[in-house]
Parts: structure tokens; sequence; C-alpha cells
């Protein structure tokens, strides 16, 4: 089975990855690999930061790894906050905060659909490769649930009635837009590169 490092200081993305991962392959956090590393996201598009994350990795460690940059992106605000989701509401901001400057942002709009979207960078062997996953959905006026992280208290994905962070990591997983990305990921891999062993 491959072993790939997850370019990825948040442990949330990590168990939403392990979840459809099972027996496809395994992957080290950076935190297992003992990197202790923030790395910046500098560039305007979720495609860069991705392939940021993943190069500074695989430089670091000469091994086959991958990385995702995940963004929400507003229609009403133009595709805002996008690329710059985890600030926000500014450097030092956390999700409550990022919520709070995203429902204000929102306030008196009715047009409310919005849609997440991750961009997967993969090194594999020196070279790189990009896959997307995007989910549709629709940002809601009150905050609702405890479960997921960041703005999953917000959004109602298409075809269902509450928020993600009302639903478990199964039912999120029917719709995420992480998930998608990790699919075509496990495809790429299976089908291209079953029998690699790095
Ligand atoms: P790494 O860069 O270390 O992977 P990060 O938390 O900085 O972790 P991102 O830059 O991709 O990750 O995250 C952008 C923002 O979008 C951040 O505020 C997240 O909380 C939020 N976010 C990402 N995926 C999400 C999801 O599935 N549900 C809700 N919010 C999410």
């Amino acid at each position: 089975m491959q072993t790939l490092i997850f370019a990825t200081n948040n442990p949330h993305k990590v168990e939403e990855v392990r979840s459809v991962l099972k027996e496809h392959f395994t992957i080290t956090s950076l935190k297992e690999a003992g990197i202790e590393k923030e790395i910046p996201e500098p560039y305007d598009s979720l495609e860069e930061n991705a392939r940021e994350k993943s190069t500074v990795i695989h430089a670091l460690t000469g091994k086959n790894c991958f990385s995702e940059d995940t963004g929400l992106e507003v229609d009403a605000l133009h595709g805002a906050p996008g690329v710059k989701s985890a600030r926000y509401a500014g450097e030092d901001a956390d999700s409550h905060k990022n919520i709070q400057k995203l429902l204000l942002d929102m306030q008196g709009i009715t047009g409310r659909e919005a849609r997440f979207r991750t961009v997967i960078s993969l090194i594999l062997h020196q070279k790189e490769y990009l896959f997307e996953g995007i989910c549709m959905g629709k940002i809601i006026t009150v905050a609702k649930g405890e479960k997921g992280f960041g703005y999953d208290p917000v959004f109602v994905p298409d075809g269902a009635e509450k928020t993600f962070a009302e639903m478990d990591l199964q039912e999120k997983n029917k719709y995420s837009h992480r998930k998608k990305a990790i699919e075509k990921l496990i495809h790429f891999l299976t089908r291209h590169h079953g029998k690699d062993k790095n």
C-alpha cells in the first residue's frame, strides 16, 4: 500500500481524508511526520497555494505528498472569501470571527448561493497533478450545529436541509467538496499508479 504525506496542519482535514481513503492508501500527517512548519499561502488562487504547500513539503522530505487548499466562494460577494477564507476577518481570525464577518457582509442579501471548492496538489515522483472538488450550496443567516469545522455551521449543501455542522462525517461526505477531490485522487492513484510504491 502506498503512503503519502498529507501536507496540512489542519487535523479536521486529516480526519476527513482518512474517512474516505480506507484501504486505498495511507497518509502521514505533518504532525505524525514530525514536521512543524507553517506553510505560507501567498497566492491569489487555490491552485497556486496548494502547489506551494506540496512543493515545500516535497522539498523538505523528498517524499511523495499532497496538499489541498479550500475556499468558500459566495456569488453575492463576487467569489469572496475564496482564497482568503482562513483570514477573512483578519490575519489572526478564527472560524467564529470569519463566520461573524461573513454573516454581516451578507446581511439583507437574498441570493445566498455559494460553493466550497477544494484543490488538491499531488506530487508523485517529482511530477505535479491537480484535482478539484466542488460542493454547491447556500449560506444561511444564523449559524447552526456543532460538528465539523470552519464555515460548516453556515453552509447548507444543495440537496440537504441542514448545515454541514449538523451532519456527522459520513453524511458530510455525501456532499463534500473534499470527498469529491479525494475520490479523483484515489481514482488517479489506483488507475495509474496502482502498483506504485514510494
Ligand atoms: P492547511 O493550509 O494547513 O491545510 P487551513 O485550515 O489553513 O489548513 P485552508 O487554507 O484550505 O486550510 O482553509 C481555508 C479556510 O476554509 C479555513 O478557514 C477553513 O476553516 C475553511 N474550510 C476549509 N475546508 C472547510 C470545510 O470542509 N468546511 C468548512 N470550512 C472549511
